[in-house]
């Protein structure tokens, strides 16, 4: 952590132990067992492209970012620095998150759009059975099947009790009303859209506002409502995504940047207006990085008031928080993964490795750095023992839980284990401190170098980087460590051949 605090020895231990409540089985809401034992609430906070130097906690921060309210979870919990998602994009590391599995088990494409089969089960399904009120809020993003509520990826139909968002991969931060919808050729634009949000399956306008409020807004009075009974809340802002420029006013002037006009009709198509401030062009690389802080910044005060209305309704302690980015920033947008190189979309460390925090006072030691390897795939069972739920031992999941490792600062039974990762051509397999990678970086010839991001340095290329040393990828090792690679080709070919043989067993849509 980057402020030199000591780490506190003692920590509560919260007794929870053997439950028993089996995955799917338990449909009883208010068992004899949870009146007799408090479950912690659960609130899974999930950024969109925040860059692994995008947290003030860490010292390796980038220069200018502050992010206190975030750091008041590091601090009142867990600072993870070796946290992988599974994929360098939203929606398949998404999926992965959702159901504590590789997402490659029904992506025979292993690519952009994973989709959410009908017989896997999500995190918000398992705590539903077990007794927890369950909320989405923000983005829902599993690749396939947009602005539809009848489907699977529609929060409602996999778990979710109430949902207040957008089913996209992204959206208008300012833009949620029915006229602008009506006036835009293409509200959907590239599957970016503006207009209505969902509230449960309506689509309902909202006016004079901005999604990480509103969103913020919408979390605290789902906090409020559900006070007396354990509680799983789901908050996946749209920030630090594109359109990274929309930002309020009292930001914009505290960074001393300009207002940007929102759209409207005169631009033309949304599709146009949204690449043409995703890129480097219309706003300069110094500029896009004081609004990324900004948009960052707003996102901070808004974790902030989350906070505060938690400790108001002294549900803090026994509350676990955990915060994760779905993949590595995107310096276009004014992220920064420094010291990692590459960035979003590529499998380089800068798009897979990501900020994630956690904290349950009631449950884990406080101000603690954890930094054995860790992925996403292990939320789920996380979530799971923490709520007393039994993990299933069947195989289905590919993480575990972290509640153990963190306690005993040891390496987690899946950190022993390689971790794979397979986006579209590029792939990678770490095992213990090896890294055998392709990459590549994303789109090179036609993206601007921005002063936030340090290229692979050896893109399109099979390299082997010893990540303890190397964290930055620049020493391939390939030559003079052969057997090493050859042994990471054949983990890999292992793996790929047991993803194949699930592509039957799954139900889509
Ligand atoms: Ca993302």
């Amino acid at each position: 952590m980057k402020k030199n605090i000591k780490t506190r020895s003692g920590f509560c231990s919260l007794i929870l132990i053997g439950l028993g409540i089996f995955l799917g089985s338990c449909e009883n809401k208010g068992t004899d067992q949870s009146k007799e034992v408090k479950q912690p609430n659960i609130i899974l906070i999930v950024t969109d492209d925040q860059g692994y130097a995008d947290l003030s906690a860490y010292d390796h921060v980038s220069k200018h970012c502050e992010t206190p309210n975030m750091d008041r979870i590091a601090n009142n919990g867990v600072l993870f620095y070796n946290a992988y998602v599974t994929a360098p994009v939203c929606s398949p590391s998404r999926a992965a998150i959702y159901t504590g599995q590789y997402q490659e088990k029904w992506d025979p494409k292993m690519a952009w759009a994973s989709g959410l089969p009908h017989n896997v089960n999500t995190i918000a399904e398992v705590l539903q059975n077990a007794g927890y009120s369950t909320g989405k809020i923000g983005k829902s993003d599993f690749g396939t099947n947009y602005h539809n509520a009848q489907v699977r990826e529609f929060p409602l139909q996999h778990g979710y009790e109430s949902f207040i968002g957008f089913s996209a991969h992204a959206h208008d931060y300012f833009l949620l009303d029915e006229k602008i919808e009506k006036s835009t050729p293409d509200p959907y634009g590239t599957s970016a859209s503006l207009g209505r949000i969902f509230v449960d399956s309506t689509k309902t306008s909202f006016e004079d506002t901005y999604t990480t409020e509103l969103f913020t807004d919408k979390a605290i009075e789902f906090i409020n409502k559900n006070q007396d009974e354990p509680f799983f809340l789901d908050l996946s802002y749209n920030a630090v995504h594109h359109l990274i420029h929309e930002v309020p006013d009292e930001y914009l002037e505290k960074w001393d940047v300009k207002k940007v006009a929102n759209y409207d009709s005169s631009y033309g198509k949304y599709k146009d207006y949204y690449w043409d401030y995703t890129q480097v062009g219309k706003i300069s690389d110094e500029e896009m990085r004081k609004y990324f802080l900004a948009n960052l910044n707003c996102l901070d005060d808004n974790i902030g008031r989350l906070l505060d209305a938690l400790e108001a309704a002294g549900n803090l302690e026994n509350t676990l928080i955990l915060l994760v980015s779905d993949n590595g920033g995107e310096p276009l947008a004014g992220a920064n993964n420094l010291p990692l190189s590459g960035s979003k979309y590529t499998m380089h460390e800068g798009g897979i490795r990501v900020p994630m925090i956690l904290s349950w006072p009631n449950g884990l030691p406080k101000e603690k750095d954890y930094k054995h390897r860790v992925s996403t795939l292990d939320i789920f069972p996380t979530f799971l023992e923490a709520a007393g739920i039994e993990i299933p031992q069947n195989g289905e999941l590919d993480g575990s839980s972290l509640i153990t490792p963190i306690k005993e600062n040891k390496a987690s039974k899946s950190a022993k284990k390689p971790l794979f990762f397979q986006f579209a051509n590029q792939w990678a397999v770490i095992d213990q401190n090896y890294k055998l990678v392709f990459a590549n970086d994303y789109n090179p010839k036609n993206r601007p170098i921005t002063s936030q991001i340090m290229l692979g340095s050896n893109p399109g290329k099979i390299a082997l980087y010893n990540l303890e040393k190397d964290p930055g990828e620049r020493h391939n090792l390939i030559e003079q460590d052969s057997i090493k690679a050859k042994e990471m080709q054949t983990l890999r070919q292992s793996w790929l051949k047991g993803m194949e043989a699930n592509y039957g067993n799954y139900k889509k849509n």
